[in-house]
């Protein structure tokens, strides 16, 4: 995508050909606007284990892209046209930085993303560094908003909130005396093992195991023996669904029957398709509250199903927020310019898909919630909710919720980072 050709185009050349072609010099053409870009990176792994994951995440841009240019918006004048530039980041840290440099040589106005936490934190300097915001809908690793970058925002509750309520949930609710604690050695998974740690150990849980495996590993049979020689009670795996849906499978195969309990990155519908049978009975647990009682969840699902002809996997709702998020800052600003959206970000005070959206003064959301969940015949279905105030809000559909709660000149909440 040629994001530079936003300038105003004269079809100055239509205009030579005509006047070439007849003998009478025509009245001269008016100067037609070609209509201001907006052009928003997106970047999640769109190839590798966690693929189907990205093409959800780009499914949710796309669906937001769609709906804003529906609304025919004009600033100063001239009509605006949003364009999604997606890229893949293979969830590698290196790549992920190659893409966010592509993002900046192509002077993107906003990103979207990055998809993971390993990615995101690096790319988060290099957006930072040019002065690009960065709106992304699923890293959940607290580190990323803590560096005191103004370009960083996140629309889910972090991984210190996450783990904590992952360790209080398997003491409480799972009556978990002791645990093997698994994860993936990645920035999301190795951090929400130790925040799940701390929890579980405040709790007065005992880990019994500490193993690792990696984001693309596939046969856990090594790690799992050595976990099965100690019986806990709870094997608590901090990764992907690539790897925790095998793993429960495998779990079984070997004779290992301690509950399972994962984060977000495993509370998929590709869990179940990868764990098969051996799935039922795992539990995880998702930033948010479960799409059904999201205030524009059942309509974004059933326009997702109809585009798509899929089921949103994961995060598909937070993208298309944060992609509206920077859709809003850029009418407020009546503007596309990285610097303007990036003055109206951190004013957010928006009804979206997901819940009510405002951001703290790292730009974390404020008041995220988490809900957990049991695998029961193939679905997650949902246990409990703590925190949020998601389902306080009101119903949009997911076409019309882009509605602002305040207009364009909404004052800057007393926590909005400056
Ligand atoms: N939040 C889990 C998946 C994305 C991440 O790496 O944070």
């Amino acid at each position: 995508m040629n994001v530079s050709a936003r300038s105003i185009g004269i079809s100055l050349a239509a205009t030579l050909a005509l006047i070439a072609c007849s003998k009478e010099a025509p009245p001269p053409l008016p100067a037609q606007a070609s209509p201001l870009v907006v052009a928003i990176g997106h970047a999640a792994p769109l190839t590798g284990p966690q693929a189907h994951l990205g093409k959800d995440n780009e499914n949710g841009a796309a669906l937001a892209i769609a709906d804003a240019n529906a609304e025919k918006l004009k600033f100063g004048g001239r009509d605006v046209k949003f364009e999604l530039m997606s890229e893949d980041d293979q969830a590698d840290p290196k790549q992920g930085t190659l893409v966010a440099q592509k993002f900046v040589d192509a002077k993107v106005d906003a990103v979207v993303g990055h998809l993971n936490s390993g990615t995101t934190i690096p790319a988060s300097k290099i957006y930072n560094d040019a002065g690009i915001p960065e709106v992304s809908p699923s890293a959940t690793n607290p580190a990323y908003t803590k560096q005191g970058f103004k370009t960083a925002f996140r629309l889910m509750a972090n991984d210190e909130q996450q783990g904590k309520a992952l360790g209080q949930y398997a003491a409480g609710q799972l009556k978990t005396k002791t645990v093997a604690v698994i994860d993936d050695k990645t920035a999301y998974g190795e951090g929400l093992a130790d925040e799940f740690k701390k929890a579980a150990l405040a709790a007065g849980v005992k880990v019994v195991a500490e193993e690792h495996t990696d984001d693309k590993a596939v046969d856990f049979a090594a790690i799992l023996t050595k976990v099965k020689g100690k019986r806990p009670d709870l094997v608590f795996y901090g990764g992907m669904d690539a790897q925790g849906g095998p793993m429960v499978a495998q779990m079984r195969r070997l004779g290992l029957s301690s509950k399972f309990l994962t984060g977000d990155g495993g509370c998929t519908v590709e869990f179940h398709k990868l764990a098969g049978a051996a799935g039922d009975g795992a539990y995880c647990s998702l930033p948010g509250v479960p799409v059904d009682k999201m205030p524009g969840g059942p309509a974004f699902k059933e326009k997702y199903a109809k585009k798509f002809n899929a089921e949103i996997q994961l995060y598909a709702p937070y993208v298309y927020d944060a992609v509206m998020v920077i859709v809003e800052a850029a009418k407020r600003a009546n503007g596309a310019d990285p610097a303007n959206i990036l003055a109206e970000l951190p004013k957010t005070d928006y009804n979206g898909v997901t819940g009510h959206i405002n951001f703290d003064r790292y730009g974390d959301l404020e008041n995220g919630a988490i809900t957990f969940y049991v695998a029961k015949d193939g679905k997650w279905e949902s246990l409990e909710t703590i925190g949020g105030a998601a389902a306080a809000a009101p119903a949009p559909t997911a076409a019309s919720a882009a509605a602002p709660v305040t207009p364009a000149a909404a004052p800057a909440s007393p926590a909005a980072k400056k």
